[in-house]
């Protein structure tokens, strides 16, 4: 199965890892259990990142071969990991290809298979689980760095096994990552429940901003750029606050505007049968019909008339 991919390592000396822009726990846990699977073949990888690590995932054993600014050498091969497309590693992808033979692995069904060889399996709950069956068919022995990034990428990219990609070789891989010294409460402590100071500044501003509307079934909140600035806080220290609106008792669907720039992009979060990849689809955004987002460009006012007239409410 890994036949082609094993031959590239096996043949090869330096690795360039990378992932996607906005990295989640998937892609970073992916990217750096990679590393440290390389590293104990005596291979000399580089993790290459074109976003800083957002906060929630620094606990995690960073690779001393870790770059930001995009490599221009040559590589025995350059894994390009959890992303559908090359567009998604950010700006610079096109040279990618020039740099050596280029390794796709991933697990989203609309993968682009972009790669010279492609390793994509749909089933598969993360990409790190599809990185578990090759290192098992490399015989690495699996070190507490490997470890603590898998049940990192596995933990996060299943909404802690709730999401519907959870499945039986999420708990089979992650029990031998606890079995290899994974602390879960650890694990989740760091990446749901530790955040800077900032974002509870933030979210006092933001809160104060709560309407709700169509008798407290709706909830809007907004973050601008004042507010960053006030707070020192940064855009990652929102994620999460539209979840947290949505859980205002009562509420059916919960609206985040947060500047941009050009206007202001929407979060918006519903329950049940309540469709707002549909509304967001009216002003050119998408996702899943619980959770999806747009952009609106303009003022705050704007934004917040558009929303609302969308929804049918004023
Ligand atoms: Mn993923």
């Amino acid at each position: 199965m890994f036949t082609k991919i094993k031959q590239i390592i096996d043949e090869g000396n330096r690795f360039l890892i990378t992932t996607h822009i906005d990295p989640d726990g998937d892609a970073i846990g992916s990217a750096f259990s990679l590393y440290w699977a390389l590293d104990a073949l005596n291979k000399r990888p580089l993790v290459y990142l074109k976003d800083p690590i957002p906060y929630k995932y620094e606990f995690l054993p960073i690779p001393p071969n870790f770059t930001r600014e995009l490599p221009t050498d040559r590589y025995d091969g350059i894994f390009v990991l959890d992303c559908g497309n090359l567009f998604r590693v950010g700006p610079g992808h096109e040279q990618l290809k020039e740099m050596g033979p280029l390794v796709n692995i991933d697990h989203h069904t609309t993968n682009e298979t972009f790669g010279l060889i492609n390793m994509i399996d749909a089933r598969a709950c993360s990409t790190a689980e599809i990185l578990c069956a090759l290192y098992e068919s490399l015989d690495i022995t699996l070190s507490l760095d490997m470890a603590i990034n898998i049940y990192t990428a596995i933990l996060t990219d299943t909404g802690s096994f709730r999401f519907e990609n959870t499945n039986s070789n999420a708990f089979i891989i992650c029990d031998k990552m606890v079995r290899a010294g994974v602390k879960p409460e650890y694990v989740s402590r760091m990446v749901y429940n530790s955040h800077p100071k900032e974002r509870f500044l933030l979210l006092g501003m933001v809160l104060a901003t709560l309407t709700t509307y169509a008798n407290d079934t709706i909830a809007m909140v907004h973050v601008t750029e004042d507010m960053f600035r006030k707070t020192t806080g940064t855009r990652e220290m929102s994620d999460g606050f539209v979840e947290l609106v949505k859980e205002i008792r009562g509420t059916e669907v919960a609206i985040l505007l947060r500047e941009i720039p050009t206007g202001y992009k929407v979060s918006m979060r519903s329950m049940g049968s309540i469709d707002v990849a549909r509304i967001c689809n009216l002003f050119g955004g998408g996702g899943h019909k619980n959770a999806a987002g747009c952009t609106i460009p303009g003022s705050l006012n704007e934004a917040d008339k558009r929303v609302k007239e969308a929804l049918g409410i004023s």
